[in-house]
Formats: C-alpha cells, sequence, structure tokens
C-alpha cells in the first residue's frame, strides 16, 4: 500500500535547511496495509472510476484512509441539519465546527501543516517522464507501482471525446492529447492499448489537425523527445539573457516563473538537444501526424495552433518578430563566427539553471522549470552531481489519491493552507480545545520562514530579497512571495497574542520585522503589490507572450489578492508593534489600498487571478479595505462589493462561481446552478466583513445553512469543482480549501452574527 511520509529525508542526495519540515512523499510498501485498507482504497478508486466523467476532481481518498487509521480514537459527534423553515441556533453551529475541527485535526501531519492533493494541470507529468525517458532514468526513478498509478491517473482523467484536457476540469486541447498519449506510450502503452482509449486519444489528435497544432511548449517537448523537428519551433534564443537589464525585454525584468522556464527552454533550444531516437520515438512519428513525417511543412507548423488550445493568439508583431529571428538570426548564431556568442550564452544560463537549483534544494521554483533544470543539467553532464542532487527531489511533486498518481503544481501548497487554517479556527474561538493542533501548526509556522537571502549579489542573479519570507511551500523550496509572507506573519501575530502554554513560544520579534521588511520592499509605486518580485517591466510586453494557452506571464502584475494579504498584515503588526517603521507602513497600508479602490471593477467585484474567481477577488478586495479602516457606510467600494455578492446569491442560499469565470472574466455560476462550499465561505466572509449582519443578517442565515447541510457524515465537507487558477487558463487544485472556508466562514457567523443579535 502507499503511504504517505511527512518531513523525512532519508537520501544522501537530499539537502535541506530545516530539517525537511513540510515535505510530503508517498512511498510504495507491498508490506502494509490491512485488507480492509487495501479493500477501501480499491473501492475508493473504483468509486472514481465509475462516476469520473461526473466528479472530475478527487477528494483526497488515499491520504484520508491512512489518518483516519492512525487517529482511530477521533470521536465523531452526530450529524446535524437544519431544514428549510427551521433557524439555526448556536447549537447547531457549534456542533458543526466540533465536528468540522476534530476531523480536520485528524488530517494535520506531525510537523504541523495540513498536506494534500496539489494536482489540476495535465501538462506537467508528460515533461517528467519525457526528461527521464530521454535522460534514461525513467524505470530507476519511477518504480513499477509509480508508473501503474500514473497511467490509472491519466486514464481516467481522459475526456469523453477521447483527447485530454489543460487540467482535469477541461476540455480536451491538443497540448493536453498529445503529450498525454505520448507519457503513456512511455509509460509502457502500447498505441492500442487500454481497450481503445489509446486509439480515440490518436484520433482526437489527428481529427484535429495532429501534432502540428500542437502549443509551443507542447513543440518544445516534442523536439526533445525526437517526435517534431527544432526548426518547427519558434526561437527561444539564450542570447536574451547577455542583453543590458536597461531593456524592458530583459528576462530578469520578466515575472520568474516566465523566466524560469523559458531558461532552460533556451538553452536546449540553442543546443537543439535531442534525446536517443528509440523504436518507440520512431513509432510515435507515424502515430501523431497525418503525412508521413519527413514530408511535414516545420516552417508553417512553426506558427500553428489549434483552435482548442487558442486561449491567447499571436498578435502580428510576434509573427514577424520570430520569423526574423527564426530565418536571419539563428543561421548566424549556429555558425562560426556567431556560434561563440551562442556559447556564450549556453554557459551564461547554464550558470542560472545551477543557481536556481542550488538555492531551492533542487526543488525549482515550480514543476515545469523542476524537469527543464534537471533535463539541462543532464545534458551538461549527464554524470554531474547536479542531476543525482536532482532525482530524489522528483517525489516531492508527485501525490497519489484514488484517481491515481498526479504531478503537482508545486512541491505543495504547505504554509499557504497552515496560514488560512490557524486563522479559520482562530477565527471558531475555540483555541483551547484545539489548542495542540495550534500549537503543532504554530511550529510549522516558525520552522517555515526562510532566514536568509539567496546568495552574492543579489542583483546579478535578478534576485529579490528572501531573508524574513514566507514560501508558499516550504522552506527548502524558499523562494519569497508577497501574500505568503503577508498570511505567514498574520497566523504568527495571531498566535504570538495567545498564552504559550497553549500554542508555544511567540516568534521573536526581530523575524516578524524581518517579515515586515519584506512586505515593504514589495511594494510598486502605483501601490498594489505582485507575486515575488516587484513588476520590473510594462505590461505591453505581455504582446510577445508566445505560450498560447496562458494570459498574462510574462511581467509580475499587481494583484488585489497579494495586495491585500499584505495591508492585513501590516495592520495587524501595527497594532502590536506601533513603534517600529510606523510611517513607512502607514503610507504603505494607504497605497495599498488606494490601489485597491482604483481597480475594482465598476460592477463592485475584484478580479481574483489565483482561485475562482469574483468571490475570491473579492473577498480580498474588502478585507483589504476594511482592514486599512474603512468601512461600508463611508466607502462606496465596499458598498457596491456588498451589492455584487448579493446580487450573485442563488436560490439555495449559496454561491458557486465556475472556473468559466476566470477565463472569460465574466461572473459564471457553476453548472446547474449548484451551490459551493468554498465560493459560500468567502462570499460570507467577505458580507461578515462589511457589516452584513447589522443591516440584513438574513442572507448570511441562509448560506450558512448550505453550509451546515453540506457536512459530510464524518465531518468533513465534499470536495466539489476545482477552485485554484493561474495564468487565467489553468486549474489547480486547493485540497484544504473544502475544510478551511467553511470553518472560517461558519466560525465568524457564529462569533459575529448569531452572537450580536
Ligand atoms: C502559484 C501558487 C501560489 C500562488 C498564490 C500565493 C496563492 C498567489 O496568491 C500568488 C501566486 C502564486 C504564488 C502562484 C503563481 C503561479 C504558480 C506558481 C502557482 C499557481 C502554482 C503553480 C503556478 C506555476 C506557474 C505553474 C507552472 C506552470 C507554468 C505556466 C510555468
Amino acid at each position: 500500500m502507499w503511504k504517505l511520509k511527512i518531513a523525512e529525508g532519508g537520501n544522501p542526495w537530499l539537502r535541506t535547511t530545516n530539517n525537511h519540515v513540510g515535505r510530503q512523499i508517498w512511498e510504495f510498501d507491498p508490506e502494509l496495509g490491512t485488507p480492509e485498507q487495501i479493500r477501501e482504497v480499491e473501492e475508493a478508486r473504483e468509486n472514481f472510476r465509475k462516476h469520473r466523467f461526473e466528479q472530475k476532481h478527487s477528494s483526497d481518498l488515499l491520504m484520508r484512509i491512512q489518518f483516519a487509521q492512525e487517529n482511530s480514537g477521533n470521536v465523531v459527534l452526530p450529524q446535524v441539519k437544519v431544514e428549510d423553515e427551521d433557524e439555526i441556533t448556536e447549537e447547531t453551529v457549534v456542533t458543526t465546527l466540533r465536528r468540522a475541527l476534530s476531523y480536520n485535526s485528524t488530517l494535520q501531519a506531525h510537523d504541523g501543516h495540513w498536506p494534500g492533493d496539489y494536482g489540476g494541470p495535465m501538462f506537467l507529468m508528460p515533461g517528467l517522464v519525457i526528461a527521464l525517458s530521454v535522460s534514461g532514468a525513467l524505470n530507476a526513478v519511477l518504480s513499477k507501482e509509480h508508473q501503474k498509478e500514473m497511467r490509472r491517473y491519466l486514464y481516467n482523467h481522459q475526456n469523453e471525446d477521447g483527447g485530454w484536457g489543460l487540467h482535469i476540469e477541461g476540455q480536451s486541447t491538443m497540448f493536453g492529447t498529445v503529450l498525454t498519449y505520448v507519457t503513456l506510450r512511455l509509460l509502457g502503452e502500447g498505441a492500442d492499448d487500454g481497450d481503445g482509449a489509446m486509439e480515440r486519444g490518436r484520433k482526437w489528435i489527428l481529427e484535429h489537425g495532429s501534432a502540428t497544432a500542437i502549443t509551443s511548449w507542447g513543440k518544445m517537448w516534442l523536439s526533445v523527445l525526437g517526435v517534431f523537428e527544432w526548426t518547427g519551433n519558434n526561437p527561444m534564443p539564450p542570447e536574451l539573457w547577455l542583453l543590458p537589464y536597461i531593456l524592458p525585454i530583459h528576462p530578469g525584468r520578466m515575472w520568474c516563473h516566465c523566466r524560469m522556464v523559458y531558461l532552460p527552454m533556451s538553452y536546449l533550444y540553442g543546443k537543439r538537444f535531442v534525446g536517443p531516437i528509440t523504436p518507440t520515438v520512431l513509432s510515435l512519428r507515424r502515430e501523431l501526424y497525418n503525412v508521413p513525417y519527413h514530408e511535414i511543412d516545420w516552417n508553417q507548423a512553426r506558427n500553428e495552433c489549434a483552435k482548442e488550445d487558442l486561449y491567447y493568439p499571436h498578435p502580428l508583431v510576434q509573427d514577424i518578430l520570430w520569423a526574423s529571428l527564426h530565418k536571419v538570426v539563428e543561421p548566424i548564431l549556429m555558425r562560426w563566427p556567431g556560434k561563440r556568442l551562442r556559447e556564450k550564452a549556453l554557459s551564461t544560463a547554464m550558470e542560472h539553471i545551477h543557481y536556481e537549483d542550488e538555492n531551492t534544494r533542487y526543488i525549482c521554483i515550480g514543476p515545469v522549470n523542476k524537469v527543464l533544470n534537471m533535463l539541462c543539467c543532464w545534458v551538461e553532464d549527464p554524470n554531474s552531481e547536479a542531476f543525482k542532487l536532482h532525482l530524489p527531489r522528483i517525489y516531492d511533486f508527485l501525490w497519489i489519491a484514488e484517481d491515481g498518481m498526479k504531478m503537482q503544481g508545486y512541491n505543495g501548497s504547505q504554509l499557504w493552507d497552515t496560514g488560512f487554517m490557524v486563522q479559520a479556527i482562530l477565527a471558531t474561538n475555540f483555541e483551547e480545545e484545539y489548542g495542540a493542533t495550534l500549537r503543532k501548526a504554530h511550529t510549522f509556522i516558525k520552522n517555515s520562514q526562510v532566514t536568509e537571502d539567496c546568495p552574492g549579489d543579489l542583483s546579478y542573479w535578478y534576485r529579490h530579497i528572501s531573508k524574513g519570507a514566507w514560501p508558499f511551500s516550504t522552506a527548502d523550496h524558499g523562494w519569497p512571495i508577497s501574500d505568503c509572507t503577508a498570511e505567514g506573519l498574520k497566523a504568527a501575530l495571531l498566535l504570538s497574542k495567545l498564552p504559550s502554554d497553549i500554542v508555544g513560544e511567540p516568534s521573536e520579534v526581530k523575524r516578524l520585522y524581518d517579515a515586515v521588511n519584506v512586505i515593504l520592499s514589495l511594494q510598486n509605486d502605483d501601490g498594489g503589490f505582485a507575486t515575488y518580485e516587484l513588476t520590473r517591466s510594462y505590461p505591453w510586453l505581455e504582446l510577445l507572450n508566445p505560450a498560447e494557452t496562458f494570459g498574462d506571464i510574462v511581467i509580475d502584475y499587481p494583484y488585489v489578492e497579494c495586495t491585500s494579504a499584505a495591508i492585513q498584515a501590516l495592520v495587524s503588526f501595527k497594532r502590536l508593534y506601533p513603534g517600529h517603521r510606523r510611517e513607512e507602513i502607514e503610507n504603505c497600508i494607504k497605497q495599498a489600498a488606494r490601489f485597491i479602490e482604483k481597480i475594482q471593477a465598476a460592477d463592485g467585484s475584484w478580479y481574483g487571478s489565483w482561485a475562482v474567481c469574483f468571490t475570491y477577488g473579492t473577498w480580498f478586495g474588502v478585507k483589504g479595505l476594511v482592514a486599512a479602516g474603512k468601512n461600508y457606510d463611508t466607502c462606496p467600494s465596499i458598498h457596491k462589493a456588498c451589492d455584487f455578492l448579493l446580487s450573485k446569491q442563488l436560490s439555495s442560499g449559496g454561491w458557486g462561481e465556475s472556473y468559466l469565470s476566470c477565463q472569460n472574466k465574466v461572473y459564471t455560476n457553476i453548472e446547474g446552478n449548484q451551490a459551493h462550499v468554498v465560493n459560500t465561505g468567502w462570499a460570507m466572509l467577505t458580507l461578515i466583513d462589511a457589516g452584513q449582519a447589522k443591516r440584513d443578517p438574513v442572507p448570511l442565515h441562509r448560506a450558512a445553512k448550505v453550509l451546515i447541510n453540506s457536512q459530510m457524515p464524518n465531518g468533513d465537507f465534499p470536495q466539489q469543482e476545482i477552485m485554484g487558477v493561474f495564468n487565467r487558463n489553468c486549474m489547480i487544485t486547493y485540497a484544504a480549501y473544502r475544510n478551511i472556508f467553511p470553518i472560517w466562514a461558519l466560525g465568524e457567523y457564529r462569533t459575529r452574527v448569531l452572537q450580536i443579535q
């Protein structure tokens, strides 16, 4: 049976700054598991498979089965429901919360965080499998059991039309379908395996324009594998890194994710690296196209893209730019003396790759550059230490649930979830009852703060400061993020106010000061906050975004979420430490609040970029303004936001927002006007914060009813539609949200709605 292991190293090639706190790894042990548990797992798998077209999101059941056994002493109070005409009593809410909180504590790991699935995107595993295949490490790294579970996952997420999407809930795309098909082939499936599934996948590909119509990132992966020609790719010259920083297009000014993904891509492109041509590769060259491989018009293929994949179509400037680079510049750089420059650029790229690897303990900023960097290290030297150091960190990205094994969008969402969870638990006022849970969470938060800047001259490496920041996942990952620092700081401050015999010793004050320093350093001139760094270039650079499936990736834009979180953290800090950098903090808050008001939409909403979508953005918008001292009566923004949310309340009393809201930037209900516990939680929290209780509590009562009645017999909340998002178009799982936000909202409902009546 599979077992989730927490905070363990156990491999001489692993490096860590904090004894692996937060690390979550699945291992297979054939000896493990009672017959009952094994049967339970099989049932969960079968159940998922049967309902896979209606319920595309798995419910993280393998982890739950393991934790249920480890916490078999946990007593569940009897379930409560509220009938339509009934009033909600305090007792009903209290029972719901107790049931939720005790179940939720069984999901906490011994290091204090809440592990969970961070899957969703379907384009990540192919990168891993291709990189491992071409470097010959596939079978050494991925055991038979790993590969079996990966195939299960890929088959489980095939759409009814035979294709695969960009993410688990998305319609079929060429990117998703070709890469998944290729991955299944590399994982040992034959072209006719899977009871017709492979054939249907191939049919989808050939009927929608064949693999020449895959997006640019897909073209790059296929070229590495040897089933697409590099001449069919638009240029990704590593020489960009040699340009002067003053130019707005310098990679050092890009959003760090964009910069870090194109860095290794440009290395592989610059080298025109192709893996070994195996029989499977030769066969794929026949399977993926409508014409013989050597007859494909690669020049035309450069700009082809299936309509199903096209979220951000190339503007004309790109076509002109890529064509001139492709036809004029590349031929020069590929030959002496231009080749000298290419070699210099490649070695600069490699230097930056090693720096990133070293300073993330080989985790890397994300799953795409993780596997690309790993491959670059192998291409540079197949026997290198760097490649060996990469291998054990692969498992940090793999997660298994009843739908199979997936590659996650990050090495987890540990700190982020724990920060929210602490705030949710504290909102219930049950801190004494759940003191042990809070104490562990507190330890985790203290252990996960980044204590050092990256080494060397930060500007040479295009890095911002990190000392004092909180990451999204673990300290070993280490990249600082504005809102993660803010949420970490908020949680640390709240816990520091509680008796230390319940929640443990507070953070050292100087570490809180360091966090404040990071936050202040990340404010842009317009008052807004971007994600990891300051906004370093201009929005028009988006014209050069070559990734057809993603929007807004070229620079780090300011966001309502990040800006609001910064305000909230600074306001809480100022209350406890009014003397420290007072003027700067006050100014920062004022300007940030102004920024939030400025970016509000005319209908009163805010567009959230990192979860679905207007309910999320509006929660942050209002929370930021309220923290900055504004209220419903004096601030028209808050007033409008409430009207907006109330206009979206469903007849059931809940809210349910579809991922289509993000893509189309128009509020869209979930199919069938279903309520979603997470959206309902956000809307309630927003309205409560904006003083809805004293104006008209009825919408809040109706919403609370939805949450109470959604709770499952064991105290858990159901996993409904996928809620996270990035780059406008790709969805990502936040497995802990289904518990965090109902608990938080019902907690505030109890103390700020029921108790004031
Ligand atoms: C994340 C995860 C965390 C998220 C929040 C902190 C929640 C947000 O408020 C700010 C942005 C951030 C840090 C974020 C940015 C984009 C990420 C890194 C991700 C959604 C996780 C995965 C995604 C990354 C870009 C996926 C890799 C794909 C590429 C297109 C490079």
